[in-house]
């Protein structure tokens, strides 16, 4: 049976076939409980606060839920089956201020957000389950992975929604944060087959999941406007609201260790992928105006 713990926000894009359990990261004995309900054998933590400005809102929250929820699941596995394949969420941003380059599985941590701290004792206590109790616990360091499904908030996302909804003409510009920032930006269902490959292994180990890519904020908002036959400085404006306080300047990723062991290597190109979003956003806008759940400013 294929299960999801539906920790708050249920994905309104279920495959069929998937049955949602509630349970909570805060919560040991909920997830004590989904275990032993769905008997599973494979457990993918990709529960988080992964939005790295709340992280400066709620540092708490965030170390509650991204760093100790991980060890809430370890223990609850330890618990109700010690043998039950691991993986866990870890994530590009523990580079942060970034020590080398490109990044590999070596590359010393320098999170830069409370979000990064919280993700590298995610690691850590990962490794470390591992290492005290003999468990199948991995760690897959993913660079930013993104598809047409990623939330508004994050930047691919809201660039390819604003393209949409400035072309439809619900808005007239969009507001950005630091443009100059520069990232790895895969596509997620390409990453997602690397999580499931990380647990079909012998033993288990850590990788690096990247493209190897770097581009500017500033270069995927050129595709996109472009894309839909607009100049991205015609509408976007930077403002001091969207930057944060401590800024990861620019990441990339050496997934070499990828490829060599799980034969693992990316499908979607940089521009394929904004390309895919854009033209998602615009027939989900479109549609949306259509049906008169958005309207079009007079
Ligand atoms: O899309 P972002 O918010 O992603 P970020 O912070 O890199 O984190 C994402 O990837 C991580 C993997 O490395 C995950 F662990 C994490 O959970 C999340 O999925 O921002 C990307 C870059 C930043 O440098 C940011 O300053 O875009 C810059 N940016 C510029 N303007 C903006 C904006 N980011 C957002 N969200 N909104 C802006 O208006």
């Amino acid at each position: 049976m294929k299960a999801a713990l539906n920790t708050g926000i249920t994905g309104q894009l279920l495959e069929k076939g998937v049955k949602l359990i509630s349970g909570d990261l805060i919560d040991e004995n909920s997830l004590i409980r989904a275990l032993e309900a769905t008997e599973a054998e494979e457990v993918y933590n990709l529960g988080a606060q992964s939005f790295v400005p709340a992280s400066w809102d709620q540092p708490i929250l965030t170390g509650e839920i991204t760093a100790l929820g991980v060890t809430r699941l370890l223990e609850a596995i330890r618990i109700v089956n010690p043998k039950i394949r691991f993986y866990q969420a870890s994530s590009s941003e523990m580079f942060g201020k970034v020590q080398e380059s490109p990044q590999t599985e070596k590359t010393p941590f320098y999170p830069r957000s409370p979000y990064g701290v919280a993700k590298a004792y995610g690691h850590w206590i990962t490794v470390n389950y591992r290492e005290s109790y003999d468990m199948f616990a991995v760690s897959g360091i993913l660079f930013n992975h993104e598809s047409p499904r990623r939330g508004l908030e994050f930047v691919t996302r809201k660039v390819t929604h604003g393209v949409a909804c400035i072309k439809a003409g619900l808005q007239k510009e969009l507001r950005m944060g630091n443009l100059e920032a520069k990232r790895d930006w895969g596509f997620a269902g390409d990453y997602v087959r690397a999580m499931w490959l990380m647990l079909q292994q012998k033993t288990p180990d850590d990788f690096v999941i990247a493209t190897g890519e770097t581009h500017p904020v500033r270069e995927m908002c050129e595709i996109a406007f472009s894309r839909a036959g607009m100049d991205y400085k015609d509408y976007v404006v930077q403002d001091k609201k969207f930057f944060r306080p401590a800024e990861v300047h620019t990441l990339t990723g050496d997934a070499g260790k990828a490829r060599r062991v799980l034969g693992w290597k990316p499908e979607v190109d940089f521009k394929g992928l904004i390309n895919m979003m854009v033209d998602a956003d615009i027939d989900e806008v479109d549609r949306q105006v259509k049906n008169g759940s958005l309207s079009p400013r007079k």
